[in-house]
């Protein structure tokens, strides 16, 4: 069996109990076959490295899996990491083009560090690994391996949307990252929607061919590409549900709420999320369904991300004053409509607080796929279960069709969804869940990655030059 080589933006180390649908996936699949994890250290070093040779690589070894790393330079990181990718490939791939920042300076960043990369991992590749990249970070890195003759199978696979091709257009470098992708062997999308928007980009920019069913030919080069949506580890979510802590937290939010019902969201704070949305939807429940006032309350986790980023802290801003402001037109003296938490919680605690919530909202605006609405599913109990109210623009939305799906944009819909799954009678939920149940676990984590590298281990590949 082939060696595993995983490379992401940022590594964990696989002792630890990981957080995200990404680490738990990397892990499993790396332990299953022995491997090798590289990425940034997540340290910023004064001094450049010279970019050939291994110095600067940092190894660990964990078993039959050694992580390497590499430190940025201060350069580096604010072209590369917040310039490029957060600051030009996240926003455009999220349809803000309002948001994208066409710095030429973040271009050059981002490729001279997707070659630092290729230039440190290759000397300690084997002939027979198989790599997988993930991500928007990372695009042309197999393009850069290449160029310096490594012949190994390469996938990868976008953890974020694939946008339509008159909004990656407006992206000045787009034709050079579209052509980097045809250096894998296979692209994964999260969704088929991803997968059109690529497979349409291809076919009106670059006069690509379809070859087979999930085959392409464009740009002199042929690649395989497919959708693989994401999923959790289900087992170890329900039995997180079902530990001590996942129970304590239960009975704490039980005991808490017991007059009250409680809605819940959990999300970075990213204006992907549709957050300020989801604040205005919760509103027009109040004022439209006033039977909710004195009784509805949404717990909103809103975990600082990306801080450094200046739409990150317009977006803080606006939460804190549109939560204020309900708070202010609704609260009373015993009960707030809205609790806001602008911090992280304990991955142990999440399965409670969504097992004693009647309602999850997951509204984002675009989304890859969204993980936390496959983690609420997985926290309830079947018997009486909470529904779930789904953005029909998170990828998740394509396979999680018993949620009740709404336009987050459409603040008084999204209130009326939200009403509907509040008062939606026993037998209809225990249904809904059951079908939503039986998908997460048929398309797990576990799934995903293997899905992935079977196919990545049979992909056909090209003759390389
Ligand atoms: C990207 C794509 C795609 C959140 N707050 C806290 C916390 N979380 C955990 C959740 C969940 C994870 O973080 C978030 O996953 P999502 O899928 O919702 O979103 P992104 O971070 O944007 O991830 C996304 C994903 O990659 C995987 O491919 O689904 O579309 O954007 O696991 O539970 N965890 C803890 N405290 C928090 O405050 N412990």
């Amino acid at each position: 069996m082939s060696r595993l080589v995983v490379v992401s933006n940022r590594t964990a180390d696989p002792r630890k109990t990981a957080a995200g649908g990404l680490a738990v996936a990397v892990r499993e699949s790396l332990q299953r076959t022995g491997g090798l994890w590289f990425g940034w250290s997540g340290k910023i070093r004064g001094d450049p490295d010279g970019i050939d040779g291994q110095s600067g690589v940092h190894i660990q070894t964990f078993g039959n899996v050694s992580l390497a790393t590499v430190d940025l330079t201060q350069q580096d990181h604010d072209t590369y990491y917040l310039g490029y990718a957060n600051g030009v490939l996240w926003p455009v791939f999220h349809y803000r083009l309002d948001l994208a920042d066409f710095d030429t300076r973040f271009s050059a960043g981002y490729r001279r560090v997707n070659q630092l990369f290729a230039h440190k991992l290759l000397p300690l590749l084997k002939p027979d690994d198989l790599i997988w990249v993930h991500d928007y970070h990372l695009i042309p890195l197999a393009a850069e391996l290449r160029a310096m003759g490594c012949g190994n199978r390469i996938g990868f696979f976008l953890h974020i949307p694939m946008p339509p091709p008159m909004i990656m257009a407006a992206i000045p470098e787009h034709e050079w990252l579209m052509r980097s992708l045809f250096a894998y062997d296979l692209v994964g999308f999260q969704g088929h929607v991803d997968l059109g928007h690529f497979r349409h980009y291809v076919e009106s920019e670059a006069h690509a061919m379809p070859i087979g069913p999930q085959r392409l030919r464009a740009f002199n080069r042929t690649l395989q590409v497919d959708a693989y949506p994401i999923g959790i580890d289900v087992d170890e979510f329900v039995g997180l549900a079902n530990a001590k802590e996942g129970r304590d937290m239960f009975a704490r939010m039980r005991e808490e709420y017991s007059r009250r019902r409680l809605l819940v969201g959990v999300d970075r704070l990213d204006y992907s999320k549709g957050l300020p949305q989801r604040v205005h939807a919760f509103r027009e429940l109040l004022a439209h369904y006033p039977e909710n006032r004195d009784s509805a309350t949404l717990i909103q986790i809103a975990s600082p991300s990306r801080e450094s980023v200046g739409a990150y802290d317009d977006l803080r801003r606006q939460m804190d004053s549109l939560c204020g402001a309900i708070n202010g037109d609704y609260g009373e003296l015993d009960w707030m409509p809205v609790r806001y938490i602008h911090r992280n919680v304990a991955r142990k605690r999440l399965p409670g607080l969504y097992r004693a919530s009647r309602v999850a909202l997951v509204t984002p605006l675009r989304d890859g796929m969204n993980l936390v609405a496959k983690e609420f599913i997985a926290a309830q109990d079947p018997a009486d279960p909470g529904m779930l109210v789904l953005s029909r623009f998170a990828g998740a939305a394509e396979q999680l069709k018993e949620a009740l799906l709404v336009n987050p944009y459409d603040a008084q819909g999204t209130a009326h969804a939200i009403q509907r799954a509040l008062t939606m009678p026993q037998e209809e939920r225990i249904n809904r869940h059951a079908a939503l149940m039986k998908r997460i676990r048929q398309q797990d984590v576990h799934w995903w990655s293997r899905s992935f590298l079977d196919a990545l281990a049979e992909a056909p590949q090209d003759e390389r030059v």
